[in-house]
């Protein structure tokens, strides 16, 4: 293995015989927008590790997930198929079965063939098990069947039910004799819910969220039993940063791939009580203060491992961001002139580019240059083929149909890497060159929860990029025959 050539060095600095093959850490954040870092311009709230990462690598500002919301984007990423390829991708209920058959090729498998030890901690909303999951039993499959040695998760969202870390498989201090049970159907006689007691509650809900209590928030689902084993809010960045950083120290004699996958800042915000007030926005902007504590932590870990030369560490959002996601937590009331998708239009569920338009950073010592930006197109649908280029592994057959290997645009070697990537959020979108086309739909204005502006119309719509990142100026009528190629090309690629 340490003698092997690897797939970038043509590219990149001459890679000595002795070096070993990078580790990978992804931090994956939840509903983290383009501009919600201060490395991207936020100025109310400050992530000075973020910011530290930023300085030491590469920022880029052009990536995008494939979909603009968590379940499609995460589908993606890990498998470089575009989730909308695939009916039942949507965002799932915390009782789904996997998504991801077992034996499909993911990042994580085709870094494991290459003797990678590989990690995920935090959020999966990939579905578990075969459908209708017993959460007493071994759950299989799961992340094991799919590439990763070890998993600690939580099964779906902070949000959903069950409310319950599960490690390789099984929920983490269940007690047989208090067994679980889940419905995404009918409450269980006798428990409380959120709407039949707010009086329980420590954040009332604003829209949804009015079932099971878990730690006096109610969430999506119902469940009962398995009192031990419920997590609490407060403390989940603490637990699930641990059990990254413990995965770390374990395989520090390397090569490994963590795929952290933070719970901050998805609703429910309930930050723990060190990061309560230090924002001005409340529990987002305290959410983004404890992200940022959480990448500190991985940050010092590598450092204090001696691995950070060695590591390539990536930064990124699974869709842009979403003020009052269901929760009366003053997001909104708070915001203080924050703009959490910056100079983009809309935020999480929308066409406009602030649903699928994130942050991504890359660090690597001394392959990547510090302090650097890149405007290359990005899709998180490429990590599978660029990752597997990293290791020197070829992508398996059939696998990875949307991904395109984009390391010398990572690495800061190139500075372009695709030229026409689909964003999904509903309705397809294509951007090329400058300009992004939109498809027709149903011409839903505003989300009726979150009040999230879709840009979806029923005509199709294009917009220039490079003069009009914020989306104001509809130029279809005045380019029909871009609108008409660009059409016929996103047809194609979904016949593809
Ligand atoms: C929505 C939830 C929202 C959030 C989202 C998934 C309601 C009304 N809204 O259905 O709160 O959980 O699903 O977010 O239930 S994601 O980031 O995991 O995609
Ligand atoms: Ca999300």
């Amino acid at each position: 293995m340490a003698g092997a050539a690897l797939a970038y060095s043509s590219n990149a600095a001459p890679v000595s015989a002795a070096t070993r093959p990078p580790n990978v850490v992804l931090i994956y954040a939840d509903d983290v927008g383009y501009g919600d870092l201060s490395c991207y311009g936020a100025t109310q709230v400050k992530t000075p590790n973020l910011d530290r990462l930023a300085a030491a690598g590469l920022q880029f500002s052009n990536v995008h997930t494939s979909s603009a919301t968590c379940t499609p984007s995460r589908y993606s990423m890990l498998t470089g198929e575009y989730a909308w390829r695939k009916p039942g991708t949507g965002v799932l209920p915390g009782d789904a079965a996997m998504i991801i058959p077992a034996g499909t090729p993911t990042v994580a498998s085709v870094m494991k063939s290459k003797g990678y030890k590989c990690g995920v901690v935090g959020k999966w909303h990939l579905g578990l098990g075969p459908g209708k999951v017993d959460w007493n039993q071994q759950i299989t499959p799961g992340p094991a069947e799919i590439g990763f040695d070890y998993s600690f998760l939580i099964p779906a969202t902070g949000d959903r039910v069950p409310c319950v870390y599960v490690e390789n498989g099984r929920v983490v201090n269940l007690d047989p004799a208090d067994p679980i049970q889940v419905s995404y159907k009918d409450p269980f006689p006798g428990e409380p819910t959120g709407k039949a007691n707010p009086e329980l509650l420590k954040v009332q809900p604003s829209h949804g969220h009015d079932q099971a209590i878990v730690n006096g928030v109610s969430r999506i689902g119902y469940m009962k039993g398995g009192k031990k084993a419920l997590w609490v809010d407060e403390d989940m960045a603490d637990t699930i940063t641990g059990k990254a950083e413990a995965f770390l120290e374990r395989e520090k004699a390397g090569p490994f791939f963590l795929y952290f996958a933070t719970h901050d800042i998805h609703v429910p915000r309930v930050p723990n009580a060190r990061f309560v007030g230090k924002t001005s926005m409340g529990p987002r902007g305290d959410s983004i203060a404890e992200l940022d504590w959480s990448v500190g932590r991985i940050l010092d870990k590598l450092d204090k491992l001696g691995l950070t030369k060695n590591t390539l560490v990536m930064f990124s959002s699974d869709n842009g961001p979403v003020v009052d996601d269901g929760y009366k937590d003053d997001a909104v009331a708070k915001l203080n002139g924050h703009r959490p998708a910056g100079r983009l239009r809309g935020g999480k569920y929308s066409n406009f580019d602030g649903g699928t338009r994130v942050p991504l950073l890359a660090r690597w010592p001394g392959q990547i240059r510090k302090d650097t930006r890149s405007e290359a197109l990005v899709s998180q649908v490429d990590l599978l083929a660029t990752m597997a280029a990293l290791v020197g592994q070829a992508v398996p057959a059939g696998a990875s149909p949307d991904g395109v290997n984009v390391l010398p645009a990572l690495l800061g070697k190139s500075k372009t890497a695709r030229t026409s990537v689909v964003e999904h959020a509903g309705v397809l979108s294509l951007i090329e060159g400058n300009w992004k086309v939109v498809e027709g739909g149903k011409g839903v204005k505003f989300n009726a929860n979150t009040g999230t502006e879709m840009g979806n119309d029923p005509n199709p719509q294009l917009y220039d990029l490079k003069l009009d990142p914020g989306e104001t100026t509809n130029r279809a009528a005045e380019y029909p025959e871009v609108v008409t190629r660009m059409l016929r090309e996103l047809a194609r690629i979904r016949r593809k």
